[in-house]
């Protein structure tokens, strides 16, 4: 491949000066690259070809690498204010220092691989180009269904074109004659995911995994993004997309904000239980949302592929999502079939005997999942059965509600409404959640979670609020109505009170109807929320009591709720918009 790109160029070079690769291998992103390397990676033991599953592939991650780092990761601005009281932060030359130190001869005995890559469709006036220097073949076959790779990237970058570097090393270099192992990377405590947002530069170290090794994910598409589209006027939301048609025809663009781990790829992918509705898929992790000329929000899916949780997911929950997985996956610590197939927990009747996720002999009752928790599918897009025909669409997609929520066993009904685009602004900004194993670290904790952006926001969150509420204003008449889910709450005895999955359409349908001013609802302090007769429950089974307290605002758990939020604003000092301020007083208003 010849680049004209003189910038490019140089820093390739420069990179290779520092790590001493091998090689370097320009990727085009064609199948025969894809094929060579994963043929190249069972032939050395990483990688398990699966029967009945096309060209799929199992691998096992090293035990310390399941999952993303929040601790190790970074947003390194010129001044700590910048980045804000929820993001790690060091000084950007102390951090390139000892970065630099780790990068010296990193990927000896490997071959350095560059895929230059577009997030969103190459011809979309919303897309980006970043380009992945890596040493890890498992990254090039992950960012072949995550991104865009083809030549049109190179052909869009021409000579001087705009791009965002990302450098990935697993930090493993190889002696010579040395073996490899099947999942080369660095001790934890040498790991590095590190933005440096006022230049658009991503350098990541250490880890293969997920968001720490995919830059064009988490890295690019919010945390850079985020800073960029604050810059610029427009928003990177870590939001599913979803179309749903009623039964007139009429389409809804809802965005939804969940943290990681939350049932966004189910939401997104979701059967409604409702006869007469369609919903189909746009995306079910990231938005990018630009003003279109009318004046309206107009979202983007910047990923190709779907890199989803796999536990919990079966034919009875997510259909489509297992019929996604059928060929061309990649599956990351699931476990192994004795007929060569993979599983999880929660996806079919146990198998009497399989491999775990670490490579052991497991059967059921076994004291560990066979399965880890954070085990992942990589699959197209594409082959989702109910992804909607205008998802490359490069103007993207009219945005009509924004849906914000979490995981909470209490407190959080299971939905209201915004009173107003401050309010709703206010509801991202205090959204909370239990903690799940996306995220190296305890599971199962309360944090607040604000717009299921607190590992995700390239800048201080504080400007991140004043950017919602600064775009609001310029949506004026065409803002989208903001609503808070929660799908996760549970009686006293820890029984989930609400069945989820394809019956969630009936709340979905409560917001479009609520677009239209079709249906009504009741003032309560915390927001608007539908009466037990404005849910359709038609063909539903609930217990009444089971409504009611899905329904039910408790005034005394809202207040230590208040408390809560007010603690939570206060780590932002004066940089919290007094607008939000102004909500948290009319709450507390209101709750008496
Ligand atoms: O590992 S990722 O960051 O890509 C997955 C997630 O946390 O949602
Ligand atoms: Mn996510």
């Amino acid at each position: 491949m010849t680049v004209q790109h003189a910038k490019l160029n140089g820093w390739v070079k420069e990179v290779a000066d520092m790590c001493r690769p091998e090689s370097v291998h320009w990727c085009d992103g064609s199948r025969e690259e894809y094929d060579r390397l994963m043929k190249q990676m069972v032939a050395g033991g990483m990688a398990t070809p699966l029967a009945g599953r096309p060209n799929s592939f199992l691998f096992r991650s090293d035990p310390s690498d399941v999952a993303r780092l929040e601790s190790r990761t970074y947003i390194s601005t010129a001044r700590k204010e910048d980045a804000g009281p929820t993001n790690n932060w060091i000084d950007p030359g102390e951090l390139k220092t000892a970065m630099k130190g780790s990068y010296k001869g990193c990927m000896r005995g490997r071959t350095l691989f560059v895929i230059p890559f577009s997030m969103g469709p190459v011809d979309s006036p919303i897309a980006k180009i970043g380009v992945e220097i890596t040493d890890s073949p498992y990254v090039v076959c992950n960012m072949h269904i995550m991104t865009r790779i083809d030549a049109r990237v190179i052909e869009k970058l021409g000579a001087d074109g705009e791009f965002i570097p990302c450098l990935h090393s697993i930090g493993a270099p190889l002696a010579p004659g040395q073996k490899d192992t099947s999942w080369p990377c660095a001790p934890l405590d040498q790991k590095y995911i590190s933005h440096f947002p006022e230049e658009n530069l991503i350098w990541s170290y250490g880890s293969g995994y997920g968001g720490n090794a995919l830059l064009g994910k988490k890295c690019l598409a919010l945390r850079i993004a985020s800073a960029m589209a604050k810059r610029e006027g427009w928003m990177a939301e870590h939001m599913l997309i979803l179309r749903l048609t009623n039964p007139e025809g009429k389409w809804f663009h809802i965005a939804a904000a969940f943290p990681s781990a939350c049932g966004k790829t189910n939401l997104a992918m979701l059967t409604p239980t409702i006869p007469g509705w369609k919903c189909e898929c746009i995306g079910d992790d990231i938005a990018w949302i630009k003003i279109g000329p009318d004046g309206r929000p107009y979202a983007i899916n910047p990923e190709y592929g779907f890199f989803g949780v796999a536990p919990g997911t079966s034919y009875d929950s997510n259909p489509s999502a297992m019929d996604t997985l059928k060929e061309n996956t990649i599956f990351t610590n699931c476990a192994l079939t004795d007929d060569g197939d993979i599983w999880w927990e929660g996806m079919s009747p146990a198998p009497a005997h399989a491999i775990d996720w670490k490579g052991r002999d497991w059967t059921p009752g076994s004291s560990e999942p066979a399965a880890h928790a954070n085990s992942r599918f990589t699959a197209p897009a594409r082959q989702c059965p109910v992804i909607c025909p205008d998802w490359e669409k490069p103007e993207g997609v009219p945005i009509d509600i924004f849906v914000f929520g979490g995981r909470r066993a209490s407190v959080m009904p299971l939905v209201h409404e915004a009173f107003s685009w401050d309010h709703g602004v206010f509801m991202g900004a205090t959204a909370s959640s239990e903690t799940t194993a996306a995220n190296i670290g305890s599971v199962g904790n309360l944090r607040r979670d604000p717009f299921a952006m607190q590992p995700f926001c390239g800048y201080n969150m504080a400007d991140y609020f004043g950017h919602w509420l600064a775009m609001g204003d310029r949506f004026g008449k065409h803002a989208p109505r903001i609503f808070y889910v929660n799908w996760f709450r549970k009686s006293p005895e820890g029984r989930w009170l609400w069945p989820g999955f394809g019956d969630n359409s009936r709340v979905l349908k409560w917001m479009c109807e609520r677009v239209e001013g079709k249906v009504g609802a009741v003032e309560t302090p915390i927001g608007l929320m539908p009466r037990e007769k404005e849910l359709d429950l038609t063909g539903m089974d609930i217990p009444g009591a089971d409504l009611r307290e899905l329904l039910r605002v408790d005034p005394s758990a809202w207040k230590a709720e208040a408390a809560d939020i007010e603690r939570h604003f206060g780590q932002f000092g004066d940089r919290l918009p007094a607008r939000l301020r102004r909500q948290l007083d009319d709450l507390r208003r209101r709750l008496g």
